[in-house]
């Protein structure tokens, strides 16, 4: 118990943190009615921050019944001049805007100033212009943690093309899938990546990919100087074709909602969807998402240790900080190489302000000890941020009293890739907080829960999260597939978004997310289709039938379980183990190795065939005595055959 805690489970926001904030508590109250009972005022407010070519006039147009999203729909915008010629112009040229933090600690910091950063993404811009690529092209970016990633995703805006990022972590197959679907003719990549002193073969995947799919053209950063492949005609260095490109380059005009980027995220059925998001919503509810939660003051320093091929990556590291002209750091490594204390070297490095990061990394670091930490100077650290999964109270605890020196506020923000950014946290001068519990409803956001039935529930009460109202960050379609955006998001309940979380609802108001309610699971903060995963083993010539599902794991959150049924002259064995999970690595990438594989002649299966993952979850979960009614399936014997086999490891 630290001294900041004065009620049961409250931990009391610092009044530091509460100095120079534009939002306490009675802010936050008014500003919250404001943002509900007159949204459109509220949201033409925020909106105002912007440069806009024309300024909107129409704020709020959607419906969700049908399923009708707009937001600004009359205004005219460019993203990239907002948050990059927008503060060039205003004489903050000068300022640093993206701090760059190389895998090899000893290796070159890069510092790019706003004025730098214009012209980076100019000449990416123009060397895509040259490439062909016009507005509404879908461009592929498969990059490292480096501000190339920053620059193509800025350029693909500047000149109205769609970007689609995918995590550099992901298969050739992975690439594949995602290229064909939105039907992309473009791809920006690297030579290699570094994670960990590690090289990662991205040209290499890339080419692996362009077996299966073709494209008009790739654009190569040379960044590690590793041997590569050129293929003559569709392959281009970088450096080499932006030579002579021209030094200015006009942001195109954009309508609110012509399509920002696509970014593929798993859903419990088929495979990854290509979110769609749009560029007005977006860019207000990034600016002011980042604004009012991480309470940004000039000149300081921000981290989100995320990597931009997630969507924490698209809204805190590039379009979030940077609409504020705030600075950001990209970090290209991994936090625990070369040692367990890399976070806390870098944010004393670099005088780190405010850090923001996943459970899954807090709860890593936590197990190897606070020395790690301590051995730093982290006075600069003013405010902590959670993302990407529920953050276990511990873990919490000791990143407010370890990290946080028992002062710092943390916001547990929660969102996902559909809401384009923070839709529950609490706001550092705002809110006391509660460990475990995500907070309050950001402006605008209207939380409802319900039952299975679909029954709302009112006051204290735990069910599955919904929000009733659109908000200008909202996911307009899946690329593509209108149909599957609105089956998955607006079917369960009709007139809602349904999240796919559960969630409780405490007296106080507090929201405390309590995991996916569907068949997605979430592995180190990464989210993954158990479908996504049983598809790739089935593709395995031995294997007959899979079921995956998730299990607790002290450091992921969630590990994979993989039942398994092999083909009946097909015998288990530890090679066949290694070479299964190989397969679901080359298949996915290696965030979906499996941690358990559990060979069996079958499976739990209902009279009607279907599989009944309760029970599967039960087993994996050792929770053998919690199965529930079997009476329904066609054999019951297959569980206690499961049972024992659980035992067995
Ligand atoms: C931003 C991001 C979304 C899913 C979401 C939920 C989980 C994210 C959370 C959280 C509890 C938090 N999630 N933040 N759960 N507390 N603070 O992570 O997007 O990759 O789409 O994942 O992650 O289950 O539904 P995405």
């Amino acid at each position: 118990m630290t001294e900041a805690e004065d009620r049961s489970g409250w931990v009391k926001r610092p009044t530091a943190a509460i100095e120079g904030t534009g939002c306490t508590l009675e802010d936050y109250q008014a500003l919250y009615a404001r943002s509900i009972e007159d949204s459109d005022t509220f949201w033409a407010g925020q909106a105002d921050r912007l440069d806009w070519i024309k300024d909107p006039t129409v704020i709020a147009n959607w419906s969700y019944d049908p399923v009708s999203i707009k937001w600004f729909e009359d205004g005219v915008l460019n993203i990239c001049h907002n948050a990059v010629d927008r503060h060039v112009a205003a004489g903050h040229g000068a300022s640093t805007a993206l701090i760059f933090e190389p895998d090899d600690p000893a290796g070159e910091v890069r510092r790019i100033t706003y004025a730098e950063l214009q012209a980076e993404v100019i000449r990416m811009a123009n060397t895509l212009r040259k490439m062909g690529v016009t507005k509404g092209d879908r461009v592929t970016i498969y990059m490292p943690m480096v501000p190339e990633g920053a620059f193509a995703m800025l350029a693909c805006a500047r000149i109205g093309a769609i970007h689609s990022v995918i995590f550099g972590g992901f298969s050739p197959e992975a690439i594949a899938g995602r290229v064909e679907d939105c039907r992309s003719d473009w791809i920006v990549t690297a030579d290699e990546g570094l994670r960990g002193g590690k090289r990662i073969p991205l040209k290499a995947n890339v080419d692996a990919a362009l077996d299966k799919v073709s494209v008009k053209a790739v654009l190569v950063l040379r960044h590690t100087g590793g041997e590569v492949a050129m293929t003559a005609g569709r392959d281009h260095w970088y450096h080499e074709l932006s030579a002579d490109v021209a030094a200015d380059c006009p942001c195109e005009p954009m309508q609110a909602e012509d399509p920002l980027f696509i970014l593929y995220t798993s859903g419990s059925t088929g495979k990854p969807k290509g979110v769609l998001h749009t560029t007005g919503g977006y860019a207000v509810w990034t600016e002011t998402t980042f604004r009012h939660v991480f309470d940004y003051r000039e000149g300081e320093v921000f981290w989100c240790t995320a990597d931009i091929g997630w969507v924490t990556g698209h809204s805190y590291i590039v379009y979030g900080p940077l609409l504020n002209r705030a600075t950001a750091l990209m970090f290209e490594g991994v936090p625990n190489y070369p040692d367990h204390d890399r976070f806390w070297q870098v944010c004393d490095k670099h005088q780190v302000n405010i850090f923001y990061t996943a459970p899954t990394a807090i709860r890593a670091l936590m197990r190897e000890g606070e020395g790690h930490v301590t051995k730093h100077d982290l006075s600069s650290l003013r405010l902590l941020g959670s993302v990407g999964e529920p953050i276990n109270p511990e873990a919490w605890r000791w990143y407010h009293d370890t990290v946080g020196k028992g002062e710092l506020p943390i916001v547990d923000t929660w969102w996902q890739t559909e809401t384009g950014g923070v839709m529950i946290t609490t706001l550092p001068g705002a809110h006391d907080m509660k460990p475990g519990s995500a907070g309050r409803p950001f402006f605008g956001i209207c939380p409802q829960l319900v039952d299975a039935e679909g029954e709302v529930l009112d006051g204290a009460a735990e069910g599955n999260l919904c929000i009733t109202r659109s908000w200008p960050g909202q996911a307009r379609t899946v690329y593509g597939d209108h149909d599957r955006f609105v089956q998955t998001y607006f079917s369960t309940y009709s007139g809602k978004y349904f999240t796919g979380d559960g969630c409780r609802r405490d007296e106080d108001g507090y929201y405390w997310i309590t995991g996916r309610v569907d068949d997605v699971i979430n592995v180190s903060g990464h989210r993954m289709g158990t479908a996504e995963v049983e598809s790739a083993l089935v593709l395995h010539p031995n294997v007959s039938e899979a079921a995956v599902v998730g299990f607790p794991h002290d450091i992921k959150g969630q590990g994979i379980y993989c039942y398994v049924t092999l083909n009946a002259d097909v015998a288990e064995s530890e090679d066949l183990t290694a070479e299964l999970r190989a397969h679901v690595r080359k298949e996915i990438g290696p965030i979906a190795t499996p941690d358990h594989l559990h060979f069996t002649p079958g499976l739990p299966k209902t009279r009607s065939g279907k599989i009944m993952r309760r029970i599967l979850r039960k087993i994996a979960e050792n929770d053998h005595g919690a199965l529930g009614d079997t009476s329904t399936l066609a054999d019951p014997g297959v569980v206690d055959a499961l049972v024992e086999g659980r035992r067995n490891r």
